[in-house]
C-alpha cells in the first residue's frame, strides 16, 4: 500500500479518520434527534395546551384587587379593565395619585374603593360595595387578588419592633382580614383567591426579616387555605415575584437610610461603610 511521507499509509488515515469521526458524527446525530424528539414534544404539549385551556367569559366576573395605588396592583386592574373584566380597585386612599388615575378610565367598569386592609371598618364597607354592584349588575365577584403589601428593610437589630407590627399588619394579617371578608363571595361563584407572596416566602434573606416572615406567613395561609378551599371548588393560587422592589417602588433607599438613621447605635457604624443595611440592594 502507498505510504504517505509521515510513514503512514492511506489506509492508516482512513482507519484514524474513522476512529476520530466516527463517533463525532454519531453524536452529532444523537444531539439533533434528541433536540428534534425534544421540539416535536413541545409543540405538541403546547397545542395539547392550549386545546384544553376553558376560556373564561368575562363580561360578568368582578375581581377585587388590593393595593391598586401603585406597582403590581395598579398595572393589574388597567390591564383586566382592559380585558372587560368588572374591576374592584383597592386603594390605600382613593385620592392617591395612582387611584385618580385608574378613575379616568371610561369602561364603566372599573370601581375604585377606598381600602386601608388594616381597617376592619374599611374592609366591610367594600364587602357591602361590592355586594350591592353585584345585586344591581348579577357580576359577582370571581376572584380576589391580596396584592397590598409593605416592606421595609434593615437588620433585625436595626428594626423597631413597630416596623415588624406595620409590616405584618398589612401583609399578613391584611391579607387575612381580607381574604376572610370575601370569602363567602367567592366561595359562591367558585372563584378563586390570589394571594401575592414573593421569592421571599421561601427564601430567608438578610436584612429584610421583618418582611421575610410575614411572606413565609402569606405562604402558609395560602397552603391551609387551598386545602380548605377544596370541597366549595375554589382554587388558591400564590404569585411569588422576583427581584420587583425597583418596578414597584417597594424599596425605596432614601426613605429606608432615613427611617434607620435615628436608631443605629455606635457599635454598628464600623459595619455600615458601605450603606448596604438599608439599601434595596441585597
Ligand atoms: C391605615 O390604617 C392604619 C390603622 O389601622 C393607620 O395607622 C394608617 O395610617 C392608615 N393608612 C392610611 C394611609 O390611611
Ligand atoms: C404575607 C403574604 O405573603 N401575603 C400576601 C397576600 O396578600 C397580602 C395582603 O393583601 C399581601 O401583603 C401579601 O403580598
Amino acid at each position: 500500500m502507498a505510504a504517505l511521507p509521515i510513514g503512514l499509509t492511506y489506509w492508516d488515515v482512513g482507519r484514524l479518520v474513522t476512529i476520530v469521526c466516527l463517533p463525532l458524527l454519531l453524536s452529532c446525530c444523537y444531539v439533533t434527534t434528541f433536540l428534534v424528539c425534544l421540539s416535536v414534544i413541545y409543540v405538541a404539549f403546547y397545542l395539547y395546551r392550549k386545546s384544553t385551556i376553558k376560556r373564561i367569559p368575562v363580561s360578568r366576573q368582578g375581581v377585587l384587587i388590593t393595593g391598586c395605588d401603585t406597582g403590581f396592583g395598579h398595572e393589574f386592574a388597567k390591564r383586566l379593565d382592559s380585558l372587560g373584566f368588572t374591576v374592584f380597585a383597592g386603594c390605600l386612599s382613593d385620592q392617591s395619585d395612582g387611584a385618580k388615575n385608574l378613575k379616568t378610565s371610561k369602561t364603566g367598569r372599573l370601581h375604585v374603593l377606598g381600602l386601608n386592609i388594616t381597617k376592619d371598618d374599611e374592609v366591610l364597607k367594600a364587602v357591602t360595595y361590592v355586594t350591592k354592584i353585584h345585586e344591581k349588575t348579577g357580576c359577582g365577584l370571581w376572584a380576589l387578588v391580596n396584592n397590598a403589601g409593605l416592606n421595609m428593610l434593615g437588620d433585625i437589630e436595626l428594626c423597631t419592633m413597630e416596623m415588624f407590627y406595620k409590616i405584618s399588619e398589612v401583609n399578613m394579617y391584611g391579607m387575612v382580614r381580607v381574604t376572610k371578608a370575601f370569602l363567602p363571595l367567592i366561595r359562591k361563584s367558585k372563584g378563586r383567591i390570589l394571594n401575592t407572596t414573593s421569592v421571599k416566602g421561601r427564601l430567608c434573606l438578610p436584612k429584610n426579616a421583618a418582611y421575610v416572615i410575614t411572606k413565609f406567613g402569606g405562604e402558609a395561609f395560602s397552603d391551609v387555605l387551598r386545602l380548605e378551599m377544596l370541597k366549595f371548588g375554589v382554587r388558591v393560587i400564590v404569585i411569588e415575584p422576583g427581584n420587583f422592589g425597583g418596578a414597584t417602588g417597594m424599596l425605596n433607599e432614601q426613605s429606608n437610610l432615613a427611617r434607620l438613621t435615628p436608631y443605629l447605635p455606635e457599635s454598628w457604624m464600623d459595619y455600615l461603610v458601605d450603606r448596604t443595611f438599608a439599601s434595596g440592594k441585597q
